[in-house]
């Protein structure tokens, strides 16, 4: 059997690549598909796997004049968000994955997951699907294949990544490729496991159908596989956005910021600045995930090694942020949404009327006034970055562009001021380290609840989180050019659990504040926590329709709460015990001085 499959998949395959073919004929000796399709990422290939996913129900065609080249997915509802508690690292030491990431030994896990990969794709098809994360030729860009007997995941791989005939082109006869592997399988909680094995470069991944536990290229190659190699490298692997923003005199500034899941990245990677801004432009590099490392001129290049958007849905609409509707009016797939009864799609929070029947997401009849969700809180699209209005023409450039500054924001309705500047390099990696954020719908589990997330990186860092936090001050010393570090918070609710700042396109009244600092062009007022806005020369607040007191609530900084922030920051610098980061130690013993003081 596997040397005749073995045959099969060297005969039809479109490259002699012989460490790739030998891989691909033993996965398949494993898994025993029916067929083996090697895809090249063609139209031709796009039409023929979208109408056998039409067939065979996968994807529900939307109303062609409304959403032209747009389809409706439903996962299953056991299996509608990243699962952090399925996830391993799988490392011969128990300590090289560290205190917050799931570990299994490799050789058990292999056994393990041997077991349930088995015969999974017996009378189905198995796709090799070539890909490359970044633009094509660069020396930043890896290559990745993915083995999956998703249709599915193979149209969702080829919005992403760079697919197909090009990334195989790109890898040649190396054997430098990430090895994934993915099936369905029955689609059951208990048997569903994400696993990476950073020393093979391999990624195995049972049981799921959705998004960032499934595509493969983005969480568990660009961000887990992904730190791994950067701390062996030398570069930075994070869950940041990248835009460009460039002022009324042609002057323009990148950023890369972290946010968690759902807490804002793609909205802030493409909004569109108040009417008070006019001749200010926002153009995005990348909405969720950044490569970046040192350049020959001293300062730290970005790159975005995705070529589409995997983005929230909820709260998507033509007053938050435009040039998303616009990335999502055609050739998108929608994962999770509702449907309308003329073949469009709804989510909570779309623009318009609540249309007074759907079709939720589960696929079952709702009416309006239901206190059932017709859209899942995660709900995704997944859209080319070429359909975005204000794609920067730098998203294709294999150099990236040079960093000025690194944001850092979670999701807090207390505690964190709107802005602040890191007084420095090791006081802004204490400031990411010690980020605290209000978990969302993107990971099952409870909504709502802080918990420390370094960086935005909890479910995404590769290896040990001090060893990471040490690789992040160490940077310092091959960066003659440091970015400047802020944190921000575009989420405090007042008593009644509003939030008090209006964020979306009034966040560029932050942003252009942090491009003024960067430029040093306005000056700034010291506090216990870090550089604010001063009250004159601070923020930008014309045609601002909010309170002085809104303001004023938006970015105070109230020790009480400090105080129990200190402590829960406590519990986490413990988690890591010997491998807490000395200089962030002090970091902290400083703050506490202050606080104290
Ligand atoms: P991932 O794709 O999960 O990594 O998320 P993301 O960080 O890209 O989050 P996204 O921009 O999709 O935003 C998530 C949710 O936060 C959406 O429901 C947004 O409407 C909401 N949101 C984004 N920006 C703001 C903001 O400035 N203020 C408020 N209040 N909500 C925001
Ligand atoms: C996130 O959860 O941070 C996402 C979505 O960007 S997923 O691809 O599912 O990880
Ligand atoms: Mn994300």
């Amino acid at each position: 059997m596997a040397s005749t499959q073995a045959a099969a998949a060297s005969e039809q395959a479109p490259t002699k690549n012989p460490t790739l073919l030998a891989w691909v004929a033993k996965m398949a000796a494993m898994t025993q598909p029916d067929r083996i399709v090697w895809c090249d990422g063609s139209e031709a290939e796009k039409q023929r796997l979208t109408e056998q996913a039409v067939k065979d129900g996968t994807l529900i065609p939307l109303n062609p004049q409304k959403r032209p080249g747009c389809y409706l997915h439903r996962s299953n509802p056991n299996d509608v968000a990243r699962v952090e508690h399925l996830t391993f690292i799988c490392t011969p030491n128990k300590t090289d994955a560290g205190p917050t990431n799931n570990w299994m030994e490799p050789e058990a896990a292999y056994t393990k997951l041997s077991q349930l990969f088995e015969g999974c794709m017996k009378g189905r098809t198995m796709y090799v699907v070539p890909y490359a994360m970044g633009p094509l030729g660069g020396a930043s860009t890896k290559i990745g294949v993915e083995l999956t007997d998703s249709d599915y995941v193979v149209l969702n791989m080829r919005i992403m990544t760079r697919m197909g005939k090009a990334a195989l082109d790109m890898l040649g006869d190396s054997d430098d490729f990430n090895r994934g592997l993915h099936s369905t399988g029955d689609v059951n909680p208990d048997r569903r496991y994400i696993c990476h094995f950073p020393q093979d470069n391999t990624i195995w991944s049972f049981g799921s159908g959705y998004g960032g536990n499934v595509l493969l290229g983005k969480k568990c190659l660009a961000l887990r596989i992904g730190s791994y190699l950067g701390r062996e490298e030398g570069w930075l692997a994070e869950h940041m956005l990248i835009l460009g923003v460039t002022s009324p005199k042609g002057e323009t500034t990148y950023i890369a910021a972290a946010f968690p899941s759902a807490c804002g990245k793609t909205n802030f990677a493409m909004m569109i600045p108040p009417k008070e801004y006019q001749g200010w432009k926002i153009e995005t590099v990348g909405d969720d995930i950044a490569w970046m490392r040192p350049g020959p001129d001293g300062r730290l290049y970005a790159i975005n090694p995705e070529a589409g958007y995997f983005g929230v849905v909820p709260g998507t609409n033509y007053k938050t942020n435009p040039n998303a509707m616009e990335t999502i009016s055609k050739d998108t797939l929608f994962t999770n949404v509702a449907l309308t009864p003329d073949g469009d799609v709804w989510w909570e929070g779309k623009d318009g009327e609540v249309p007074e029947e759907l079709i939720d997401w589960q696929g079952k009849p709702w009416k309006k006034g239901s206190t059932e969700k017709a859209a899942h809180p995660n709900s995704r699209f997944t859209a080319p970055m070429s359909n975005n209005p204000v794609l920067s023409a730098k998203a294709n450039d294999p150099q990236g562009v040079p960093i000025s500054a690194i944001i850092f924001g979670g999701r807090r309705s207390n505690t964190v001021p709107l802005v602040l500047q890191a007084f420095n390099w090791t006081h802004g990696v204490f400031l990411g380290a010690t980020m605290g954020s209000e978990t969302t719908a993107a990971a099952t589990g409870k909504v709502g609840v802080v918990r420390r997330d370094p960086m935005a990186m909890l479910p995404f860092c590769g290896y040990h989180m001090g060893d990471y936090l040490q690789h992040w001050l160490d940077m310092q010393k091959s960066i003659p050019q440091l970015p400047k570090i802020f944190q921000v918070n575009w989420f405090r609710q007042d008593k009644n659990g509003k939030f008090i700042w209006p964020g979306y396109g009034e966040n560029m009244r932050v942003l252009e504040w942090i491009v003024n600092r960067v430029q040093g062009r306005v000056p700034t007022q010291e506090t216990l926590l870090g550089w604010v806005p001063r009250q004159d020369q601070g923020l930008n607040l014309k045609g601002l329709d909010l309170s002085e007191e809104a303001v004023l609530e938006a970015t105070s900084i109230k020790e009480d709460e400090w105080k129990s922030e200190l402590k829960s920051q406590e519990v986490f610098f413990e988690q890591l015990g010997t491998k807490a980061p000395e200089a962030l130690m002090l970091q902290r013993k400083l703050l506490i001085a202050r606080l104290d003081g």
